[in-house]
């Protein structure tokens, strides 16, 4: 009796882990129409966002609350960071003060 529910705590645990390892590590954002797509993201610390501009025209990101900027992005260019620290982020493109998007991490 005592070993069955060893088993069992231990299978309970074994679980979990799997579970936090099926988490994703990286996202995704596509940068279509001036607009970042999607808008807001919701992530857990340690997650790798990885823009994509898929427009005609040149684009960046930069975040204002952490000092990154990508360089100029030309259509299918790929800028990815890591956000290593929860917070709320806002995400901007240096040439079109109207895009704008939402990274929150937890
Ligand atoms: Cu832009």
């Amino acid at each position: 009796m005592m070993r069955g529910r060893f088993l069992l705590a231990a299978m309970g645990v074994f679980g979990a882990q799997t579970l936090m390892a099926a988490q994703p590590a990286a996202v995704s954002v596509t940068i279509r129409n001036y607009h970042f797509t999607p808008q807001t993201l919701h992530i857990k610390a340690g997650t790798a966002v990885t823009w994509t501009n898929k427009d005609d025209d040149v684009h960046t990101v930069m975040a204002t609350s952490v000092p990154f900027v990508s360089g100029a992005l030309d259509t299918d260019g790929v800028y990815s960071y890591t956000f290593a620290k929860p917070g709320t982020y806002f995400i901007g493109c240096s040439l079109h003060p109207q895009m704008s998007a939402t990274v929150v991490v937890e």
